[in-house]
């Protein structure tokens, strides 16, 4: 399979960090991150365009060299100079990298100046306070770096949804063109939308499931094959993905995509019930006496047990049963009630195309209206607009809107909330936007009351409306900072602010208990990609994956109303 940009990217940001440990020239290091930025940004896959032949060099920020680098690693898999470096660096360097809290410069102290050779020493050299005594490392780092050890261990084992579903995608194309195949899905977490994915647990139906496991087996993706057995199999990908493969009879489908969809929570709830109605349930159907009542889909099934049916993002038994029972389920949202996007940045910050290409893809998708949110002044890593560019902005959306005809492009920032709760632009200006955009990109390990009422200080401005990515956590990466989340969707709803579900695939930020929350607690949501790139519009179905998850229905979502009713949420004076 193509690498994926992503992929490109972070061999990158590996090359930058290990030549940054070595103490290379920081141009150069800056450079490869700076690579490393505009590809995990761009719209097209960098792979499909060494594939046409395309000139790299006029991406922005890559140069000859580096257009050199981008075409090896496509076409062999490999970065030589990466390979080289790798080769004189010690692997525990790269290891001590991937935790919270560590960058080139501590790593290079901690395996210089206290020799730690295992993941193991550093948390010994910690316990014995050894790192506070260097300097440059502080109580509170030590915490931090306890802390991002155990993230590490969790980390490793789980996927993010939106890198499993190209994997997917291409193994039921496989399996679906298999002889004697009549129904496969995806189960598991991955059918339920779960942000990440532990595992990939493929099921499908046919007469013959020995024939079938043969086939499978013989998918050129597959890296290894853990056990085969005569209807089921297990095997690693080249992807890192493990899959479990079961094949069953076409009369118990229904039975076994309910089992195996899980979660496993949801079906002991079930099964309770069979119980109580003296039934029994199983992966093969459900049963009264040996008499098989039901099992060839899953809505026999839910019927049989004298519920609705229960869409596979609600069960987590988490009330959904109940809910299922007195027909009180909520009609959950989908990708064709959004009418627009409200927050995504352009190459006058860290986006990597125009105002024009990004209103021409809007437009494209049938969007009614789309929010330019450039950073403010404050975001160094990514030049924010200052007062004076702001305004030449706001000049150049007036002359694209006179242009456009479907499309109306709303004037907005994203906004940095200072530590003491004021926000980064003066409110004369703010007053010249359509709306804002909040959000903390500074001071993340403040206490909890300090970071909440940091937080509410800045929604009292008139001028706040929508507090984006609320927690801040990256998934794998990132641990969200700590807010009293219920004070903070409270404290929304009295003052007419709105929580963003932030679609980015490793922030999807916030999450389905959050959104459960903010729907019961009655404070608006607006579900936005946060895109750096026209592609990246297309990251809204994982935004929709997750506000499902929450039991978010259209009308708590803001971004399903008409330009004209979204004004009025929007004008809070
Ligand atoms: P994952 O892979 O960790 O993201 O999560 P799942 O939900 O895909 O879990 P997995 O792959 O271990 O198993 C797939 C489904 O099989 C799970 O959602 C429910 C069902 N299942 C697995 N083990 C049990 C069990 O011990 N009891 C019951 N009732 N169901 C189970
Ligand atoms: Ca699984
Ligand atoms: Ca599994
Ligand atoms: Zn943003």
């Amino acid at each position: 399979m193509p690498l994926h940009n992503r992929e490109i990217a972070d061999t990158f940001i590996k090359l930058a960090n290990l030549l940054e440990i070595e103490g290379a020239n920081p141009f150069r290091v800056r450079a490869y991150r700076n690579a490393a930025r505009v590809i995990s940004s761009l719209a097209p896959r960098v792979s499909d365009l060494v594939a046409q032949d395309k000139d790299l060099s006029e991406l922005p920020g890559i140069g000859d060299d580096l257009a050199d680098k981008i075409r090896t690693l496509i076409k062999t898999g490999e970065l030589p100079l990466l390979k080289q470096v790798e080769a004189r660096t010690p692997p525990i360097l790269h290891e001590l990298m991937k935790i919270e809290g560590l960058g080139p410069k501590r790593v290079k102290i901690l395996y210089q100046k206290l020799g730690i050779r295992h993941v193991k020493d550093l948390q010994t050299a910690i316990k014995q306070g050894r790192l506070k005594k260097l300097s440059g490392f502080g109580e509170k780092t030590e915490q931090k770096i306890l802390s991002g050890i155990q993230h590490l261990n969790q980390y490793t084992k789980r996927m993010k949804l939106a890198d499993a579903a190209p994997v997917v995608d291409s193994l039921l194309r496989y399996m679906r063109n298999i002889d004697g195949v009549e129904q496969v899905e995806c189960a598991g977490s991955y059918r339920r939308k779960k942000e990440t994915v532990g595992d990939l647990d493929i099921l499908a139906a046919a007469k013959d499931s020995e024939k079938i496991i043969n086939a499978f087996i013989k998918f050129d993706e597959i890296a290894a094959v853990i056990t085969q057995g005569t209807t089921r199999a297990s095997a690693h990908l080249h992807s890192g993905f493990q899959v479990d493969l079961r094949v069953v009879s076409e009369k118990s489908y229904g039975a076994a995509l309910l089992y195996f969809t899980g979660s496993k929570e949801h079906n002991i709830a079930i099964r309770k019930i069979a119980v109580q109605k003296k039934l029994k349930l199983n992966e093969y159907g459900i049963y009264r006496g040996e008499r098989q009542i039901g099992g060839r889909t899953e809505e026999e099934l839910y019927k049989q047990l004298g519920l609705a049916y229960i869409e596979p993002e609600l069960r987590e038994d988490r009330g959904e049963i109940i809910a299922s029972r007195k027909h009180r389920l909520p009609k959950l949202i989908s990708l064709k009630d959004i009418r627009g996007d409200l927050h995504c940045h352009t190459h006058a910050t860290d986006g990597s195309a125009s105002l024009e290409q990004m209103a021409k893809a809007a437009e494209q998708l049938g969007y009614e209206y789309l929010a330019i949110t450039d950073h403010s002044q404050h975001l160094t890593v990514a030049h924010g607009l200052d007062k004076k560019a702001l305004i030449a902005q706001i000049k150049k959306i007036d002359r694209l809107n006179a242009k456009l005809q479907n499309l109306v492009v709303l004037k907005s920032m994203e906004v940095d909330i200072l530590e003491d709760g004021s926000l980064d632009m003066p409110r004369d200006i703010l007053n010249e936007l359509d709306l804002t955009v909040c959000s903390i990109h500074s001071k993340f390990s403040l206490p909890q009351k300090k970071q909440t009422e940091r937080i509410l200080k800045a929604m009292d401005n008139v001028c706040f409306n929508i507090l984006a990515h609320p927690t801040g956590r990256l998934i794998n990466h990132r641990e969200p900072y700590s807010i009293d989340m219920e004070r903070i969707l409270h404290g929304a709803k009295e003052r007419g602010c709105i929580l963003e579900l932030n679609a980015q695939p490793d922030r999807l930020d916030l999450n389905d208990i959050h959104c459960k929350m903010a729907k019961d607690i009655g404070a608006p949501i607006v579900i936005s990609t946060d895109a750096h790139s026209p592609s990246q519009f297309s990251y809204m179905c994982y935004g929709i994956n997750q506000a499902r998850r929450g039991w978010l229905e259209k009308e708590n979502v803001i971004n399903t109303r008409p330009l004209k009713d979204l004004k009025k949420l929007l004008n809070r004076k």
